[in-house]
């Protein structure tokens, strides 16, 4: 039998690494408890050493968080995370399980996981905001061209088929669109729909626009509250 399991997160408003393995975990219907640690707060300062080897977020715990191997075990990094529930769970459908559908979604993962940038830097994660025609230049629109195709490619209803982690990595873009005003058309807009009403990035979501901290460095186009 496999250890309780704890994922380490951020504010669900910002944090779009936190919510790729909540959303997947969620969708797959794997039971796990969050442990919530929120951005330069001081529960992030007093614990964040304990719970993540990187000092990021997420971490994924077995058994005991925040301890030794014996009773505890980290796995950290969305990426690796992903694998690990995989090993883990091989009848939860993590990946595709037809090879070559695997690779793919594996390779659109990867291409999220360690690409994007310039959407990333100016369009973060802010999924109670609205800031419409915000964070547009050409290095981002290169990016939205890319995303567009790649999800325009999909399988359908999710872009292997049935939901996979790689739906769970795109899962922030799809919100990111929403905040920053950026339509899509045709089947990449589809798509995006059905990431956003999945029941995964709908409870993500209702708890993300009920979170009132304001965190400056994801906010670019904000003035903080006085
Ligand atoms: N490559 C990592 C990236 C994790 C990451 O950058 N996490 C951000 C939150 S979304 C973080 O922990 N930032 C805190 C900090 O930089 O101090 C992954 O895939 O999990």
């Amino acid at each position: 039998m496999n250890a309780a399991l704890t994922l380490v997160i951020a504010n669900k408003n910002y944090s779009s690494w936190s919510m790729r393995p909540w959303v997947l975990l969620h969708e797959c219907g794997i039971p796990f408890q969050e442990r919530m640690l929120k951005f330069a707060s001081p529960e992030w300062r007093e614990h964040i050493a304990r719970l993540s080897p990187s000092g990021l977020v997420p971490v994924l715990w077995e058994g005991v968080v925040g301890t030794a191997a014996e009773t505890g075990f980290a796995t950290w990094d969305t990426l690796a995370i992903s694998e690990r529930l995989h090993e883990l769970f091989p009848d939860r459908a993590i990946w595709p399980t037809d090879p070559q559908a695997r690779a793919q979604a594996r390779s659109a993962a990867a291409e999220m996981h360690a690409g994007f940038r310039a959407l990333r830097g100016a369009m973060p994660m802010n999924i109670r905001s609205r800031y419409p025609g915000q964070g547009m230049n050409d290095e981002v629109a290169k990016d939205l061209a890319r995303i567009s195709a790649l999800w325009a490619a999909a399988l359908g209803p999710f872009l292997c088929g049935e939901f996979c982690a790689a739906d769970a990595f795109y899962a922030p873009v799809a919100t990111r669109l929403v905040t920053y005003g950026v339509e899509l058309t045709g089947a990449a807009r589809e798509y995006q729909q059905q990431l956003l009403e999945s029941p995964g990035v709908q409870a993500w979501s209702a708890a993300a626009v009920q979170e009132t901290e304001f965190v400056a460095e994801d906010e670019p186009y904000a003035n903080p509250p006085r």
